[in-house]
């Protein structure tokens, strides 16, 4: 049995996903390029203070390696990061990562039907395949705004968190109230001595039943497995009922509203406040969030929430648009990432030597069950475009995606020199769906990473995750174009 050689770029969750559906049906034809000296992806990254999964670890993690000893329900960076770590170990993947090799280009060669591709230090490797699992929140975004390199005090971005600055006793700034803010916000607020949210805009901020996991817990997940499935049952009915509030029945939100404004109310007394921290805009369309620390840290003395735009970065701080100069000793950028950029800044070029950006920059990201692009043969994404959730977990449509990749490896096993690529006609149609889904979601109503610059939704599955296993059950090889290599006929 011939089995095809894969190039995975990336060992976050996504290709450490891939890696594993691949060991656990007997494929070992494949090496991760991997750009850091670690594995982890994000949850390597993301080392702010509070950084922790606004979904619950039962189910954000391997359904086929369950672990029964989470500390809490929502678990912190540092425990998702050493989970990687351990089932990586468990099924000796390190021995397939290649650490501190960064993937510069990567081009379809026609003749012999294989990737060739290039790394930052120069070096050529080729495969069968070529699955780019680079995330999509990888590269962090900072604004553009005028000043900003003129600024003489400490300076950074949420998932570049410079440890070596102690915020104690510092004036600081903080820029930003997206799901990275309202973790780190609340656990520097005690020790600074005077921080500035500037929030352009309000955050939907609904109560987090997060709790810790005893003992007695610990013993029932470990000893009673059926415990420790209802509770993934749990948490996975709740947050696809909360994805089809969003997509396919409007009348969830109305409960999800009134949430979120008891919960503001209660927690905020001060009117003036609190009407500075009420969202104008539909719910659902930026990413609902889950704190019950975040709107305390914002009443408290040391704090102050500006809504004046920011006109500048001075020297010394922060002027905003009526003209007031706000001192501070360290700004903090918790703005977000480029995900509309998908596997930027790489260059792949397929069939007749066409460049995906180019494509993608006139039809906006886009790919057949957001894996597979037409005249790109054997390029397999995984978290491509549309596969984002707005509620649910990324590591339920990760393992969606892994699983079709591996029934693609099967097929093409034995099949030396073919390639397969989305017929355009499948992927149109599966476009034309999208699209008509997408028409009615709450993210057509606001800015968010989940749209491109030209405000096409690139980035988000209009649905529950449940309808992406279904529609990614079973890879139908009459949807796609094959090739065969010329150098490789037989
Ligand atoms: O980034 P964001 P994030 N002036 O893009 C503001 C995932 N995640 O890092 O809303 C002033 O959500 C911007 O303002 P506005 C999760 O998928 C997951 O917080 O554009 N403000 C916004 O408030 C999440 O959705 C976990 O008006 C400016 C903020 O910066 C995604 O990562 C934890 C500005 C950016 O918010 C991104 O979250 C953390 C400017 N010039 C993150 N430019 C989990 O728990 C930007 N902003 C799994």
């Amino acid at each position: 049995m011939t089995s095809p050689s894969l190039l995975i770029i990336g060992a976050g969750f996504a290709g450490l996903g891939l890696a594993l559906e691949l060991r656990r049906n007997g494929f070992d034809n494949f090496i991760i390029l991997e750009r850091a000296a670690d594995l982890g992806g994000v949850w390597r990254d993301n080392t702010y203070p509070g950084a922790a999964c606004d979904v619950p670890s039962p189910l954000y993690s391997w359904s086929f390696e369950p672990k029964s000893d989470w500390p809490r329900r929502f678990s912190e960076q540092a425990d998702i990061h050493a989970y990687l770590r351990e089932v990586a170990d468990r099924y000796e993947l390190t021995r397939f990562i290649r650490f501190d090799t960064e993937v510069t280009d990567a081009e379809f060669d026609e003749n012999t039907g294989r990737w060739r591709v290039t790394t930052a230090d120069g070096a050529n490797l080729g495969a069968d395949l070529l699955i780019p699992a680079v995330g999509q929140l990888s590269r962090p975004a900072m604004p553009n705004l005028p000043g900003i390199e003129t600024f003489t005090g400490a300076a950074f971005h949420s998932a570049r968190w410079n440890h070596e600055i102690d915020l104690t006793g510092k004036r600081v700034a903080c820029i930003g109230t997206g799901a990275s803010a309202i973790q780190y916000l609340p656990r520097i607020q005690p020790k600074v001595a005077h921080l500035t949210l500037f929030q352009r805009t309000a955050a939907w901020v609904l109560p987090k039943p997060d709790t810790e996991y005893t003992a007695v817990h610990h013993t029932l997940f470990k000893h009673f497995p059926p415990s420790r499935l209802a509770e993934r049952f749990a948490v996975w009915a709740f947050f696809e009922v909360m994805a089809l509030g969003l997509t396919d029945i409007p009348a969830i939100k109305a409960p999800v509203v009134a949430l979120a404004d008891w919960h503001r109310a209660r927690q905020v007394s001060d009117p003036t406040l609190r009407a500075k921290l009420t969202p104008d805009y539909a719910a659902g369309c930026k990413r609902a969030l889950f704190s019950n620390d975040y709107f305390p840290a914002l009443t408290q003395p040391n704090v102050d929430v500006e809504t004046t735009p920011i006109a500048a970065v001075t020297p010394h701080g922060i002027r905003t648009a009526d003209g007031v100069e706000h001192p501070v000793d360290v700004i903090i950028y918790g703005t977000g990432f480029k995900g509309a950029e998908f596997l930027a800044p790489m260059n792949i070029y397929g069939r007749g030597g066409r460049k995906l950006a180019d494509i993608w920059a006139d039809s906006g990201a886009r790919a057949y069950l957001g894996l597979s692009v037409p005249e790109f043969p054997n390029l397999f994404l995984m978290y491509g475009p549309n596969t984002n959730v707005g509620s649910g977990s990324i590591v339920y449509m990760l393992e969606s995606q892994a699983r079709y990749i591996r029934q693609v490896v099967e097929h093409l096993t034995d099949r030396p020199g073919r390639a397969l690529a989305a017929r355009p006609d499948a992927e149109q149609r599966w476009d034309h769906w999208l699209r008509s889904r997408l028409e009615d979601t709450p993210w057509n109503f606001c800015t968010s990473w989940y749209r491109d610059a030209a405000g096409r939704i690139t980035n988000n599955w209009p649905g529950a995750t449940v309808l992406y296993r279904w529609k990614t059950r079973a890879f139908t090889a009459g949807d796609y174009v094959p090739t065969q290599a010329a150098a490789r006929q037989h």
